[in-house]
């Protein structure tokens, strides 16, 4: 049964029943929006006030996280939102071409990615900064993708985590495709947890109105593939509600696949952590795939280029902002008296420590030559990028080129 606040009643609302402005619910809805939304079913442990509230499926999953393990789950969201944060402020000093920031989401991404075993493998949409920071990625790695100098630095194989990929809802093919490998490669159900493998795709609400997710979603389902497609329902696909995506909660999408599923809270880390940690152990065991649909807020823009004013209200942003998924541990910590000012003094030297990592790490990339673009098309030297490089190097040394003042006749 779902364990909502009974001062929140607004938890498990679809914007078309509580925060959206009727005149943009009346433009862009195909479905009446006075259609009665089912009360859909989800998890939580923590309410947005900090409260534990207990679960009859889900404490079991969750008993055995001791107070260093929660100071570890708060330290990872906070140095998450520290490097959105800094990331959001390089792009406005002409840092960073882009950011697609996480904010609000943090307790999704840090809590499934804390209950996954180190040879899961993952497959990220563009924004799961949480995760990459919980598989101990260097975020320098990231940003710079974000600087447009490469497609993201790190290597996939060390950290088991692929690269981002900015085509909406493909890699949830990838991520099924490989999990049938994994399976094939026999490295599912042996019974020890160092082997038994599964594969995590994240991805938003809008990418399930995909071909591609619906596909990986019938792949998965036959073929029984160990796999956790998560997804992060942070209310918008830029300025698409849910509502465009889906007449039902998300979760109830993966029943007519045959594939279990469940809604979370996706603002509380605690009930993220073991909503995924029953998924991965089905994966693990050969029980095959789950949906998981965290329900979430992007607090932020899009990305950095998106201008959220134009399509949501500030009292729905507000009224997001009361459920913050940091504020709700932080005060739960608190009121079991597990966060010692010592705890959060050095943390706050860490988050200051990365900002300044960051800032002077991304200012240090420098810009590579434009042509470089044309380095790692293929592994091995090809005729047709050989030809547009030779094509490309020309016309951008004509650019470079000092133009002829008009007494010269220039026709440029
Ligand atoms: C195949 C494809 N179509 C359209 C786009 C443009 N696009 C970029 S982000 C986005 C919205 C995605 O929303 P959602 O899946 O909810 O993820 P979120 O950005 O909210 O994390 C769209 C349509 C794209 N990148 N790829
Ligand atoms: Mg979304």
């Amino acid at each position: 049964m779902a364990q909502t606040s009974p001062t929140e009643p607004w938890i498990g609302a679809t914007p078309a029943d509580s925060t959206a402005p009727t005149d943009r619910m009346d433009r862009t809805s195909p479905s009446n929006p006075s259609d009665p939304q089912p009360i859909p079913e989800l998890v939580q442990l923590l309410t947005p006030d900090g409260l534990r509230v207990p679960h009859a499926s889900y404490d079991a999953r969750v008993a055995h996280l001791t107070p260093e393990r929660l100071r570890a789950l708060y330290r990872d969201m906070v140095l998450t939102r520290r490097f959105d944060t800094e990331s959001t402020a390089l792009q406005r000093q002409g840092e960073l071409a882009l950011f697609a920031p996480c904010l609000g989401q943090e307790a999704a991404q840090v809590g499934s990615a804390h209950a996954l075993a180190p040879q899961d493998f993952v497959f990220p949409s563009y924004r799961e900064h949480g995760v990459l920071h919980t598989r101990g990625i260097d975020p320098l790695d990231v940003l710079s993708l974000f600087r447009g100098i490469d497609y993201g630095g790190w290597d996939p194989r060390e950290h088991n985590t692929h690269l981002y990929t900015l085509v909406i809802g493909s890699h949830t093919l990838h991520a099924t495709g490989y999990a049938m490998g994994v399976q094939r490669d026999g490295l599912v159900g042996t019974g020890d947890p160092t082997r038994d493998t599964a594969v995590v795709a994240y991805f938003g609400d809008g990418a399930t109105a995909q071909g591609d997710t619906n596909e990986a979603l019938v792949f998965a389902a036959v073929n029984n593939a160990p796999l956790v497609l998560f997804c992060q329902n942070n209310q918008w696909a830029i300025s698409e509600p849910t509502t465009n995506q889906a007449r039902v909660p998300i979760a109830d999408r993966g029943k007519g696949f045959g594939v279990p599923s469940v809604r979370v809270d996706g603002n509380d880390v605690l009930a993220c952590y073991a909503v995924t940690a029953e998924a991965l152990e089905r994966a693990h065991s050969g029980g095959g795939p789950t949906l998981v649909e965290a329900y979430t807020y992007r607090m932020g823009a899009h990305t950095t280029s998106d201008d959220p004013t134009r399509y949501r209200t500030r009292e729905e942003e507000e009224s997001w902002r009361r459920r913050d998924p940091i504020d709700r541990l932080r005060t739960y910590l608190e009121s079991i008296g597990e966060l010692p000012e010592e705890f959060v003094a050095q943390l706050e030297v860490d988050a200051d420590a990365l900002g300044a990592r960051l800032r002077d790490g991304v200012r240090a990339m420098g810009k590579p030559a434009p042509s470089s673009m044309f380095d790692d098309v293929y592994a091995t030297p090809h005729a047709g990028v050989a030809a547009d490089r030779a094509w490309f190097t020309e016309y951008d040394a004509a650019l470079a080129a000092p133009v002829a003042g008009p007494d010269e006749g220039s026709t440029r």
